[in-house]
């Protein structure tokens, strides 16, 4: 048996169960041992219902650890291995996989929708009962089952609480910046919502070569973060409106490439006014399901000839994207270390959740 920390409904507190049963890994799928797991706003979405998760549930997809054992068939890991978890578990072979946008993978959205595995049945059970897994992944618990096709090896030298963090926030951010985006070099980049996947947007569009990047923030802990992270410019936006801030940055033309990274509908209508005649909107925050797009089709889009791309994973294809990032770490141009905030054990979770909603914390990460 192992702990976890379990959602049983909507805006409940996680409940931290010490009787979570894990099954044997079936084939494909392999056994891993969390050595860390970050807490992402994604989590908080899960628990205050901005998502719809399928309760009872393990949550936590920001993980990384060591393989334990693995299920017939699997050759991309072996037991022992120091691992990064994919949330979105690559299958290689639907349409999406075979054209190298993995990131839209057919499986891995099915198991995202059903809190299962690539079967879309989960391998948890407490109290006799199925206990469902976020994301084909569930790092809130010590030991998990995940498909194999969710584990990329990596160094056994990197720490497992910067690790975790690749599987998320990292390769979605840096990703939205140098995947999703089209940055060139001298460009200028408006990142609205410098959490832990914005800090790392704006890493990814200094390694892209922005020239300006303008930081926008509600908190000032943040917007230093930011500065530390590659800023050239802050705005902090409860001090009025940060569009008006953006164009006098801009000689009033706006910025080249613009991203939403909180998944609220102000700050969506925000980004896509302060993207120039001609430039690129990206929006990655996941916001309520009945937030919209608004936008004049005439005015506001064709005249301006925008572009509006949704960023899902940072259009990350893990398996070449993971060793990338981890390659950047230790060449000393992504900062991972400056991420964390705070490293708690699992009993805390609750309380990380709450220092996300102050904005106190880049991230907090679980260590086990
Ligand atoms: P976070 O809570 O760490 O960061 C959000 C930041 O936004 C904080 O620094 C806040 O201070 C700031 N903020 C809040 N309101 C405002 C405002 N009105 N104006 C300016 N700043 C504000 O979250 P995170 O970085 O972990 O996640 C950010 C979003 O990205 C969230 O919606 C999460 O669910 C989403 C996400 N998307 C993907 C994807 O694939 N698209 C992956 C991972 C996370
Ligand atoms: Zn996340």
């Amino acid at each position: 048996m192992v702990k976890a920390a379990v959602l049983t409904g909507t805006g409940l507190p996680l409940e931290i169960r010490d009787d979570v049963e894990v099954e044997a890994p079936h084939a494909g799928e392999v056994k891993i041992r969390f050595g860390a797991s970050g807490v992402c706003h994604s989590d908080v979405s899960m628990q205050n219902g901005t998502m719809f998760p399928n309760c009872p549930i393990v949550l936590g997809h920001e993980g990384a650890g060591v393989i334990e054992e693995v299920g017939e068939g699997v050759t991309n890991v072996t037991v022992g291995d120091h691992v990064v978890v994919s949330w979105v578990p690559q299958c290689g072979e639907c349409f999406f996989c075979t054209r190298n946008e993995g990131y839209l993978c057919k499986k891995a959205d099915a198991s995202l929708a059903s809190g299962g595995l690539l079967d879309g049945t989960p391998r948890f059970t407490s109290g006799g009962a199925p206990l469902h897994q976020m994301a084909a992944t569930g790092s809130f618990s010590e030991v998990s089952i995940i498909p194999a096709s969710g584990a990329v090896k990596i160094d056994d030298d990197v720490p497992m609480t910067v690790a975790a963090l690749i599987g998320c926030g990292v390769l979605t951010g840096v990703g939205a910046a140098m995947n999703t985006a089209d940055i060139k070099p001298g460009d200028t980049v408006a990142v609205v919502g410098c959490g832990g996947v914005g800090l790392n947007v704006i890493q990814g569009a200094r390694i892209a070569g922005a020239s300006r990047i303008i930081a926008v923030d509600m908190n000032e802990t943040k917007l230093q973060m930011a500065k530390d992270f590659g800023a050239t410019d802050v705005i902090n936006a409860s001090d009025g409106d940060p569009v008006g801030k953006v164009m006098g940055l801009t000689e009033e033309r706006g910025a080249d490439v613009a991203f939403e990274v909180i998944g609220l509908q102000q700050t969506i209508d925000q980004v896509i006014t302060m993207t120039r005649r001609g430039g690129e909107v990206v929006l990655v925050g996941v916001p309520k399901m009945d937030a919209m797009v608004q936008i004049p089709a005439f005015l506001g889009l064709v005249l301006q000839g925008k572009t509006i791309k949704g960023c899902w994973y940072g259009s990350s294809n893990t398996h070449e994207d993971i060793p990338k990032l981890v390659r950047l770490y230790k060449s000393g141009e992504l900062k991972l270390d400056e991420l964390i905030s705070r490293t708690i054990p699992l009993d805390e979770v609750n309380e990380a959740f709450d220092a996300m909603a102050t904005g106190e914390v880049a991230r907090s990460v679980i260590a086990y």
